[in-house]
């Protein structure tokens, strides 16, 4: 399939600060003087890197990631990619991942997005929770997301969006530190 991920972040304005402000060798000082703030940790990333570390998850009809926990420097350009193993059709089993905003309600996303089947059960209702997502993948296929790692040390959780996947321990975290 050539669908393209559908990645939910929000609006692009502040993207050319998050580009200035990823590298780990960046002074402490404020480089960018004609700025508005930069992205909060809470709120998605405005751009997507064009690369990122590679962090290669797996999925399959067991519905488990083979990951649960990853880790990463604060905004550092990560390029998750979820390769589903399995074999059962996408309807019955598809899975995607989708990184959240710390704090968000896991229950009540998964709530929302049971009958969220048209935008792959990522519900619109917590799109400004989403900081990154992958498309929903039927066996055999992958499919990459590019972000920066929030830049507020924390947990990040994220989770397979497909109806009771999360309930079954389809979910981890990411680590900033
Ligand atoms: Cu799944």
């Amino acid at each position: 399939m050539k669908t393209t991920s559908r990645i939910f972040f929000g609006t692009a304005a502040i993207a050319a600060l998050a580009l200035a402000g990823c590298g780990r060798s960046q002074p402490a000082a404020d480089t960018a003087s004609t700025a508005a703030p930069a992205a909060e940790a809470n709120s998605p990333a405005a751009a997507k890197p064009a690369t990122g570390r590679a962090i290669a998850i797996t999925a399959n009809d067991t519905m488990k990631f083979n990951i649960t926990e990853i880790h990463a420097k604060p905004g550092e350009a990560l390029a998750v990619t979820l390769t589903n193993e399995g074999t059962v059709p996408k309807f019955s089993m598809g899975h995607n991942w989708v990184l959240l905003a710390e704090g968000t309600d896991l229950n009540a996303f998964a709530s929302e997005a049971a009958t969220a089947a048209a935008t792959e059960y990522v519900p619109v209702s917590f799109k400004d929770r989403v900081l990154a997502s992958t498309k929903l993948l039927g066996p055999k296929e992958s499919a990459t997301a590019l972000f920066y790692a929030p830049t507020k040390p924390g947990r990040y959780p994220f989770l397979c969006a497909f109806p009771g996947h999360m309930q079954v321990g389809m979910k981890g975290e990411l680590i900033v530190e």
